[in-house]
């Protein structure tokens, strides 16, 4: 296969972005290694050795919350967003049938032929709030990342039921709508617990624009030069994530460690009928840095198709973003700039994932100040 594609030109990227047949057409090509636009500088690739293990004990009994353990579980909540920004939940609210349709849902969307994915294609898709694409943003990407996706963003269900693709929409907007209560308990138990106060009307407005995405991570010849989606954090308030069984989401433990060599990664374990809720660059702007938005990435395989289906819990675009007055008032510093969401987004999306550049630029914006 690789006879049909060169270094130096630009007919793999045409194949794989523009003409939309993604790393899932490479690979049905049959091909024996990776493309050199697929290889990835070492510092971003997934080195065993920096592996420190998987994420055992962070999960919650999410039911719970409303019983007699409330408050010790509203502190493992705050403790998790505190420490790693990342933890599972069980009895979270979503039926685990449909969780299983959402696995089969994401398989049944990218087995299609590439000419029916491509019809959702940016600029020809029926609605800018539906995108099929490839890695994040190929044309600003060196090297590209091993991993198609399908993303949907909800405006109404009249909208979703009209445009989103028939083959998976029915699933996307039953776990979009039954994820949103659990997405309002664990929103307004991280702000209570930093002793703000958290109305209705505010909790939803800073988890009112909600992304459905669907990726899929093809196997993979070389995985140990790949990635499947590079080293990053979320920019919204707070990610829900199911996986399947297969493994490979990594987050970075000490997000003061500078250098690779000193790093250390832990992986989020498949837990069967679990979801994974992480915290993003959002909530640990408005926390002022009490909430860690983690790093974290993920691993390509050589023997199996990953499927996974996040929801982005995002502000709405014209929602401003800064520190809470209180947690300002109470540590003398803004530790942020505050920022329309819109901008935030703006700026996200045009580069390619480089660790937690764009939150850590805000740091510097507010030091320099
Ligand atoms: O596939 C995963 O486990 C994580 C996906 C992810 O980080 C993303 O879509 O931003």
């Amino acid at each position: 296969m690789a006879s049909i594609f060169t270094d130096d030109d630009n007919s793999l990227f045409n194949f794989v972005v523009k003409d939309g047949k993604g790393v899932k057409g490479l690979v049905d090509l049959g091909l024996t290694k990776v493309p050199a636009r697929y290889i990835q500088p070492p510092h971003h690739r997934i080195n065993k050795q920096h592996v420190a293990g998987s994420l055992e004990n962070m999960t919650i009994d999410l039911s719970e919350l409303d019983g007699p353990n409330h408050d010790q579980v509203s502190k493992a909540i705050a403790h998790a967003a505190e420490t790693l920004g990342f933890f599972q939940v069980v009895n979270h609210g979503v039926p685990l049938e449909l969780l299983e349709s959402l696995k089969v849902a994401a398989h049944r969307f990218f087995a299609q032929p590439p000419e029916k994915k491509a019809l959702y294609l940016k600029g020809v898709s029926p609605s800018p709030m539906v995108k099929y694409g490839t890695s994040f943003v190929p044309e600003k990407e060196n090297a590209l990342e091993w991993k198609d996706y399908i993303s949907m963003t909800y405006t109404n269900d009249a909208d979703a039921l009209q445009f989103w693709p028939n083959e998976c929409k029915e699933e996307a907007l039953e776990y979009m709508k039954t994820s949103t209560e659990m997405v309002r308990k664990i929103l307004k138990t991280l702000i209570l617990n930093l002793g703000v106060k958290a109305d209705d009307s505010r909790v939803d407005e800073l988890a009112g624009l909600r992304m459905v995405n669907m990726n899929f991570y093809p196997t993979c010849p070389n995985p140990e030069l790949t990635v499947g989606v590079g080293r990053h954090s979320d920019m919204g308030t707070l990610t829900v994530l199911l996986q399947d069984g297969i493994g490979g989401l990594y987050v970075k433990k000490d997000e003061n460690a500078t250098t690779p060599e000193n790093e250390e990664w832990i992986e989020i374990p498949p837990i069967h009928g679990a979801l994974v809720i992480n915290i993003g660059d959002t909530l640990q702007i408005l926390s002022n840095g009490r909430y860690k938005s983690a790093e974290h990435r993920v691993r390509t395989t050589s023997t199996e198709s990953r499927v996974s289906v996040p929801i982005f819990n995002q502000p709405l675009p014209v929602v401003k973003v800064g520190p809470f007055p209180e947690l300002v008032a109470h540590d003398g510093v803004a530790r942020y700039r505050e920022v329309v969401f819109q901008d935030y987004m703006n700026n996200f999306f045009a580069k390619s994932h480089d660790g937690k550049n764009l939150i850590d630029f805000d740091i510097v914006m507010c030091e320099f100040r």
